[in-house]
């Protein structure tokens, strides 16, 4: 008999997860000025005028759009910072955050 070893090789791959991403929503009202919504925009989500403004009006005419996509946490901070700098000026201003599918 041949003296033949066959040793088992294993591999190891590593696979990092994504974390999964929400989306920040912005939902139209009646109420709040344009010129607000754009600069709420821009302050807490870093868009330009170019891009608050068009954010700004497909919620206006949609009903909503979305503005960005981050980890869960972060949506959630940003959505409710936001919603918050429209309280305080009494306006029914409202971010929203949904899991992207
Ligand atoms: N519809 C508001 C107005 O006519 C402006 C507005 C746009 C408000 C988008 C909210 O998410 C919004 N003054």
């Amino acid at each position: 008999m041949p003296d033949i070893s066959i040793k088992p090789r294993t591999e190891t791959v590593t696979k990092t997860a994504r974390p999964p991403l929400y989306k920040v929503i912005l939902v139209n009202d009646d109420y709040t000025p344009r010129e607000f919504v754009t600069r709420v925009l821009k302050a807490e989500f870093r868009l330009s005028e170019d891009q608050a403004n068009r954010v700004m009006m497909t919620a206006h005419i949609k009903g909503s759009c979305v503005v960005a996509v981050f980890t869960k946490d972060v949506a959630e901070t940003k959505a409710t910072r936001a919603t918050e700098a429209g309280r305080n000026k009494g306006y029914p201003l409202q971010f929203t955050t949904e899991p992207e599918t």
